[in-house]
């Protein structure tokens, strides 16, 4: 540039040309800028709708939770049917939607739904040894190890780990030395794994999604041979308890107790004839020593309808409470296998039975299916009665942007149902059919070609 007279400086050609360019950069930076603005909004926009989406997923779940709860507390009266009562699939909540999965045990193909009883499990706290190895999968080191993690003493069992075990790990922690409060908590123990947990349903959808059928292709590592090959997960609890009454709450008579024979007698009178009632008396020795109410069965020769108005008010265990019974009512297949004694045959004779008939209010219903030596030898690990359920909530709000996913366990014992344990799944992934997300992202309606995929 030039100085002018007037001290001004006049654009020469060559300066006209650099003001013209700056002039576009200044132009493009801004128009730059109003784009970079008008994305970051955008993504603000869209971020504010997945955290309004977030948020209604995550209520969703407490509505879900309300709802089952007032499932449990409506359905107390008949706990046998409340498994299958409600379909819990796509129920809408508002504008969103909730399912409650289950691990479907028949078919890896197929979504179940519904509640699970934790009744229906082997308690991993209460279980004998010999109970945890019969779980599928379950290793000799792990049950041992298991026993020892839970026993009071510090006395290391063949195969198990008490504190020199754990304080040898890189990251050192004490043997427990007490129950176990949740199900992973298992995986702190000597010889536990995922793999042996979960097998190869990571997203314990109880489903061979394809990263669980494609070897080490992606995580988990499994075998690739299209059929998902499970771990015990589904077959174990550590919430199973029950009061030891009967089903109106009163107390029970204990059997063995040498001094409730009055108790009995009066009991037994109020079904048999007074006759009737000091013959089976008579039966029963001065020192009773029946195993459980079943041996009780078998050692009076009582006959099977004399018994089942008797049974719900007979105990051999003076304890409170009775954790970890089984409920036979229930029980898979897995579990049931798990009871001592108990064979393949004897299991789907079982589950035969307790798909042909309905009134199965007491457990003497099996010593119709078992022999005498497999009927006593279960009857003290059983009960036809359920009061932990659990549930896996699967929230996704209604506009397909977010979804929660809760594992919950809930409790009826006292009559109001309560949550005792919530745990977000969320980190899993989404466990259903990704068609379900599409559709309501689309502002497409759930038709039943879409919830009916798998
Ligand atoms: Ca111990
Ligand atoms: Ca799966
Ligand atoms: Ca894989
Ligand atoms: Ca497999």
């Amino acid at each position: 540039m030039n100085a002018t007279e007037g001290g001004q400086f006049e654009p020469t050609g060559r300066s006209k040309g650099t003001i013209l360019i700056v002039t576009i950069w200044v132009v493009l930076v801004l128009a730059g800028l109003a784009l970079v603005f008008a994305h970051s909004m955008r993504i603000a926009a869209i971020v504010a709708a997945n955290h309004v989406a977030s948020l209604k997923a995550e209520s969703v779940a407490a509505g879900a939770s309300e709802f089952i709860m007032a499932q449990l507390a409506a359905g107390e009266e008949e706990t046998g049917d409340l498994m299958e009562s409600e379909p819990y699939e796509a129920v809408e909540l508002g504008e969103d939607y909730f399912w409650v999965l289950r691990s479907n045990l028949e078919d890896d193909d197929e979504f179940d739904y519904g509640l699970t009883d934790e009744a229906g499990k082997v308690n991993l706290n209460s279980a004998s040894e010999e109970m945890l190895l019969r779980l599928p999968g379950m290793t000799a080191e792990l049950a041992a190890s298991i026993i020892d993690w839970r026993d009071e003493d510090s006395e290391i069992s063949p195969g198990g780990a008490e504190d020199e075990y754990y304080l040898l790990l890189s990251e050192p922690y004490n043997c427990k030395n007490s129950e176990l409060e949740t199900v992973d908590e298992i995986l702190l123990i000597k010889g536990a794994s995922e793999e042996l947990l979960y097998g190869e349903d990571t997203n314990l959808n109880g489903i061979l999604d394809d990263n669980e059928n494609d070897g080490d292709l992606s995580d988990p590592d499994d075998n690739r041979n299209g059929r998902l090959d499970t771990g015990f997960y589904d077959y174990v609890t550590v919430y199973s308890v029950e009061e030891n009454v009967d089903n109106e709450g009163g107390q029970r008579i204990n059997i063995n107790d040498a001094g409730a024979r009055g108790d009995l007698q009066s009991a037994l009178q109020e079904t048999l004839k007074e006759e009737r009632t000091l013959e089976v008396m008579s039966l029963i020795p001065t020192r009773p020593s029946f195993d459980n109410i079943l041996d009780f069965y078998y050692m009076t020769g009582l006959k099977f309808e004399e018994f089942t108005q008797i049974a719900d008010r007979l105990t051999t265990s003076d304890e409170a409470t009775m954790p970890g019974v089984v409920n036979v009512n229930t029980a898979s297949k897995e579990v049931l296998l798990c009871l001592p004694g108990l064979e393949e045959n004897d299991a789907d004779a079982l589950l035969s039975y307790r798909d042909r008939n309905n009134e199965l209010d007491s457990i003497a219903w099996v010593t119709n299916v078992l022999d005498r030596e497999k009927a006593v030898g279960i009857g003290t690990y059983i009960t036809v009665r359920s009061f932990q359920y659990s549930a896996d909530i699967v929230c996704l709000s209604g506009n397909g942007r977010a979804y929660k996913r809760y594992k919950a366990v809930f409790d009826t014992a006292g009559g109001t149902p309560h949550v005792v344990y919530w745990k977000s799944l969320t980190h899993s992934g989404w466990p259903l059919n990704r068609e379900i997300v599409a559709a309501l992202r689309k502002g497409e309606p759930l038709t039943n070609r879409i919830l009916g995929m798998n």
